[in-house]
């Protein structure tokens, strides 16, 4: 991929990538498998795929095709299921065994299966929920079934056994893929469905046993695209028919199990392959619905491109495992939210009524400094044990949450942010004291100032007023002295 996606090439090196694309191409038309995504670094060699894609439309012309997925958990005969459908011979075991996805294509035989297109490209998926890979599985789970559907025109949903409680996140994911999907493409209105596999079903021919799984599996799947659909704020999706076509009697099949006996000893099931035959033909029934066969090489080569670079780009929800627990994360920061706001509104309530208060009837600086050091004191006082008031509540919350299983991933983060924010908020709060404390001296300082000038005015205009009146009394009497001398005059 290095060489293919660097810009200026040397002819040496021209030859050598167009000898290299040649033989991916030979082996690909001859049955090998491409690697689409890598299992190793969890990420797809885009170049490589496009330019392989390239010679591939080079190679056969404008030949058309149809792509069938496969997703399910771990082991639960994904590959078995494609290699006896397809006859390919992809690696099957017990344990981790297919890594990323790999696509093969498969010759179609216009004529025995009435479909109109030259190749049917199959992708292989690696199990999701593999227990190896631990914690870090949830965004490469998501990706990879985005990147399944996304590129499907019909994606199996494989499913071990009849009961789908084991696999609801699994659904999860798979509906969050599927609306994400209707969203994207809504305006080019894609033909795409799926199809859901139970595998291992002993019953198969116990109609009513089966029309049970049918219906809780609709059930289920309606149930999850109400919640994905209120995630993703979309109001006119309720059920799982709103997003594909689904028909619940002809796009759930039950499949015996794979071995008469018990392996290792035990030969393939004759049941096993004709119900696998049976599932195929209701492929190839579902697919002859479709009114778009013109899907080329060229194009899936830019699906393939356009939903990497949305799967890449996508990196808040595909950081959870599924829809459920995006929702739980965003009530959980609700919560977390609203408590820490109730703490900040009851601190500023003591800041004015407690703190401000008392700083602001100090007559002297002293007085200031010493009522400062006791309203630090009492702020702390009152922030620890409303901290802890609040730290319990969020505890209470955790522990009585219905869904506390699912949250209880988040309870030690959260307690320790609440900690932390309560530390913040003192720092704040006393940050606040200190500046009303300084508010305070300024006005009593001022205070003391206007005292004093007042003063300093008032005796100086006592001063001026004595003298005014001291010197009017001296005019009077020299004024009596001239009126008796004019009178004896
Ligand atoms: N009992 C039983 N075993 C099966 C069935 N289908 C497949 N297996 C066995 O289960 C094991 C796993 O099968 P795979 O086809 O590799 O399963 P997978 O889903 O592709 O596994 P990963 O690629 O690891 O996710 C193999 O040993 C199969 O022989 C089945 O219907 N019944
Ligand atoms: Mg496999």
């Amino acid at each position: 991929e290095a060489i293919v996606s660097s810009e200026s090439l040397s002819q040496q090196n021209l030859n050598f990538t167009s000898s290299l694309l040649s033989s991916a191409v030979q082996l690909l038309l001859h049955g090998h498998a491409l690697e689409l995504i890598d299992g190793e670094a969890s990420s797809v060699a885009i170049d490589w795929i496009d330019a392989v894609l390239k010679k591939l439309e080079d190679t056969v012309d404008k030949k058309t095709l149809l792509v069938v997925s496969v997703l399910g958990v771990q082991s639960s005969g994904k590959s078995t299921l494609l290699n006896t459908m397809f006859g390919l011979q992809l690696p099957v075991s017990a344990g981790r065994c297919t890594r990323g996805a790999f696509m093969q294509l498969v010759k179609n035989n216009k004529d025995k299966s009435g479909l109109p297109v030259d190749f049917i490209v199959v992708i292989d998926t690696e199990g999701l929920r593999a227990p190896e890979l631990g914690e870090g599985v949830k965004t490469r789970d998501n990706e990879l079934a985005t990147m399944a559907v996304g590129l499907a025109d019909v994606t199996i949903m494989n499913i071990m056994g009849e009961s789908v409680t084991d696999i609801s996140d699994v659904l999860q994911i798979v509906v969050h893929a599927f609306l994400r999907m209707r969203m994207a493409f809504q305006k080019l209105k894609l033909d795409k469905t799926c199809l859901f596999v139970h595998q291992n079903v002993c019953a198969v021919d116990s109609a009513e046993k089966t029309q049970k799984a049918k219906d809780k599996l609709v059930k289920t799947l309606d149930k999850t695209v109400e919640t994905a659909a209120q995630e993703e704020g979309i109001d006119d999706v309720k059920k799982f028919t709103d997003i594909i076509a689904f028909d619940a009697s002809k796009n759930v099949v039950f499949l015996s199990n794979l071995w008469e006996g018990k392996p290792p000893f035990a030969a393939v099931s004759p049941a096993y392959s004709r119900d696998v035959q049976e599932t195929k033909n209701l492929i190839l029934a579902v697919l002859q619905n479709f009114k778009d066969y013109n899907l080329s090489v060229s194009d899936l080569a830019v699906r393939i491109k356009d939903l990497w670079d949305a799967v890449c780009k996508e990196d808040f929800v595909f950081g959870f495992r599924n829809t459920l627990e995006l929702r739980a994360y965003k009530e959980v920061e609700k919560k977390f939210r609203e408590l820490k706001i109730r703490l900040e509104n009851l601190t500023f309530k003591w800041l004015i009524n407690d703190g401000a208060n008392k700083l602001n009837s100090c007559t002297d600086s002293n007085a200031l400094r010493q009522t400062l050091d006791q309203a630090e004191g009492e702020m702390h006082k009152f922030l620890d044990d409303e901290g802890k008031k609040t730290q319990t509540e969020l505890e209470t919350y955790f522990d009585q949450h219905s869904e506390d299983q699912l949250i209880f991933q988040w309870k030690r983060e959260k307690t320790q942010r609440l900690q932390r924010d309560v530390g913040v908020l003192k720092d704040e709060t006393y940050d606040r004291l200190r500046d009303i404390k300084e508010e305070q001296r300024i006005m009593i300082e001022s205070k003391g100032k206007l005292e004093n000038c007042q003063q300093e005015i008032f005796t100086s205009a006592k001063k001026l007023a004595e003298e005014l009146k001291r010197q009017h009394i001296s005019d009077e009497c020299e004024l009596k002295r001239v009126r008796d001398e004019s009178e004896l005059i």
